[in-house]
C-alpha cells in the first residue's frame, strides 16, 4: 500500500486573471474558464482520475474574506464529488482568507481545516503503519499571526515511522516582527517533518523532499507577471516510506516570455510575433499543454538596428487584436510588448574617446558584460522602486525588479542617450 496526495498552493477564489485580452468571448472563451474556478475544476478530476488518498490546500484558497459567495459554490461541488469517490479535504487557512474559510468549511460537509486555532494538528491519510502518511498542519487563527511555533510539532508528534507531511501559509524568511506568520526555512528544515507544503509565494519553488523547503505557487496565474509553470503536486509515498513530489497541469492559463529580434520584426512584423508565440506553445511539454487554454506571452524586441526610430514605429503599429492564434482549442495571445531595440553602434570605437560618448560607451560595454558598478545598479534600483511605488498607489498592479531587470532597464536608458547624443552632435556645425 502506498499513499497519494495532490497539493495546491495559493487558489484565490473570487479572482480573475489579469493581463487577459479584451476579445476573449470571440474565442469562446471567457475570464472565468482562465481562472481558479476551472483550475479547481482541473485538479478535482485529476484527484479523481488518479484516485488519491488526500487533497490539501495551503491557504489563501479564497482571495479575500468578503468572497464568501463567489468561492461557496465552486468550493462545494469540488469538495463535494471528492467526499464522495473517498478522498480527504484537508485544508490550512492563509492570510487572504484567515476568516472566510472557517466559516466555509463549516458550510461544505467533509471540508476540513486543519490547526484553526492557530496550533498544530495532525491527521492521518492511509491506513496507519501500512503506507500511511501523517499531515500536520495550522491555519491563520486571524488576519494576522505571531511567529510559527515550529518547536512544538516535535512536541506533540505522536510517535512511529510515518513519514510526516507539513502544510503551512507562513512569511517565509521574513523578520520575526512581519504580521503573517513569520518562519525562518531554516527552522522548517530542522522540523520533524518530512515534506513542507508551503504558501503564499506565487512563485513556485518546491523540491525535493531532502531540499530547503519551497513554496508550492499559484495554481494558475492570477496575473501576466506569474510567468512559468503554475499548477498543482503529487506527492507519493512509497513502500520505503520516501516521499517524492511532482508537477501535476492543471493551471487553464499561462504566461511566458519570448523575443523577437529587431531584424525579423523589420522584414515582417505580425509574422515574426506570432512565429515566437507559436514557437513557445510548441515548446511546451505535452503535459503542461494538456490543461492550457490559453498562453499570453510577453514579446521582447531585442537587437541591434541601424534605424531605431523605424523598428519602434513598426513595433507600435503592431494591433494587438490581430496578434491572436486559435489552435486545438488553446487560445495564443500577445500580452505586451517590451522594447529592448538598441541602435548599431560600434561601441568600441567611442568606447577609446574620452568625451562624454566615450565615458557612456564604456559604461554600456560594461553592462553588456554584465559589469554593473555597484553604485549605478543601487541608484537604478531605488529609482524604480519608486516609481513602481507610486504606481501601486494610484490602483496599478504591482511589479517588482530582479537584478536582470534593473541592468536590461539601464542599458535601453543608455543606449537612447547615448542615441540622443549621437544625433546632437551630427546636427551640430
Ligand atoms: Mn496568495
Amino acid at each position: 500500500m502506498t499513499t497519494t496526495l495532490l497539493a495546491i498552493g495559493d487558489l484565490h477564489l473570487g479572482r480573475l486573471p489579469g493581463g487577459l485580452p479584451d476579445d476573449l468571448a470571440d474565442h469562446d472563451l471567457a475570464p472565468r474558464d482562465l481562472g481558479p474556478v476551472a483550475a479547481l475544476e482541473r485538479v478535482v478530476d485529476e484527484a479523481l482520475a488518479r484516485g488519491v488518498d488526500a487533497v490539501l490546500l495551503a491557504g489563501d484558497v479564497v482571495d479575500q474574506d468578503n468572497a464568501f459567495f463567489e468561492a461557496l459554490g465552486p468550493l462545494e461541488r469540488a469538495v463535494t464529488r471528492l467526499v464522495e469517490a473517498g478522498i480527504a479535504v484537508l485544508a490550512v487557512s492563509g492570510n487572504h482568507d484567515a476568516t472566510v474559510l472557517p466559516r466555509l468549511v463549516r458550510a461544505v460537509d467533509g471540508f476540513r481545516l486543519l490547526g484553526a486555532d492557530g496550533g498544530w494538528e495532525t491527521v492521518p491519510v492511509g491506513a496507519p503503519d501500512a503506507g500511511g502518511l501523517l499531515v500536520v498542519g495550522r491555519s491563520f487563527p486571524d488576519r494576522t499571526a505571531g511567529p510559527v511555533p515550529v518547536d512544538e510539532i516535535a512536541r506533540m508528534l505522536p510517535p512511529g515511522e510515518r513519514p510526516v507531511v507539513g502544510l503551512l501559509h507562513a512569511d517565509l524568511d521574513a523578520g520575526p516582527k512581519s504580521p503573517y506568520a513569520p518562519v525562518l526555512r531554516t527552522d522548517l528544515a530542522r522540523a520533524p517533518v518530512d515534506l513542507w507544503l508551503l504558501g503564499p509565494i506565487h512563485q513556485p519553488s518546491a523540491g525535493l523532499p531532502d531540499g530547503p523547503p519551497g513554496s508550492l505557487g499559484s495554481v494558475t496565474p492570477l496575473d501576466a507577471g506569474e510567468r512559468g509553470a503554475r499548477g498543482a503536486w503529487i506527492v507519493e509515498r512509497d513502500e520505503a516510506g520516501v516521499l517524492a513530489l511532482s508537477r501535476l497541469a492543471v493551471a487553464p492559463l499561462r504566461f511566458e516570455q519570448v523575443e523577437v529580434d529587431v531584424a525579423a520584426l523589420v522584414d515582417g512584423a505580425e509574422d515574426a510575433v506570432l512565429a515566437a508565440v507559436q514557437a513557445c506553445a510548441s515548446g511546451l511539454e505535452p503535459a503542461a499543454r494538456e490543461s492550457l487554454r490559453a498562453l499570453g506571452c510577453r514579446v521582447v524586441v531585442r537587437g541591434a538596428t541601424g534605424d531605431p526610430a523605424r523598428a519602434r514605429r513598426v513595433l507600435d503599429e503592431l494591433q494587438p487584436e490581430r496578434l491572436r492564434l486559435a489552435r486545438d482549442g488553446l487560445l495564443l495571445f500577445v500580452e505586451s510588448f517590451a522594447c529592448e531595440i538598441v541602435p548599431a553602434i560600434d561601441l568600441e570605437r567611442l568606447a577609446a574617446g574620452h568625451d562624454p560618448l566615450g565615458v557612456l560607451a564604456r559604461c554600456l560595454q560594461g553592462l553588456e558584460r554584465g559589469d554593473v558598478p555597484e553604485a549605478l545598479a543601487t541608484d537604478a534600483r531605488r529609482l524604480l522602486e519608486d516609481v513602481a511605488r507610486r504606481a501601486r498607489a494610484a490602483g496599478l498592479p504591482p511589479c517588482t525588479f530582479d537584478d536582470g531587470e534593473v541592468v536590461a532597464r539601464l542599458r535601453a536608458a543608455g543606449f537612447s542617450l547615448l542615441e540622443k547624443l549621437l544625433a546632437s552632435r551630427e546636427d551640430s556645425p
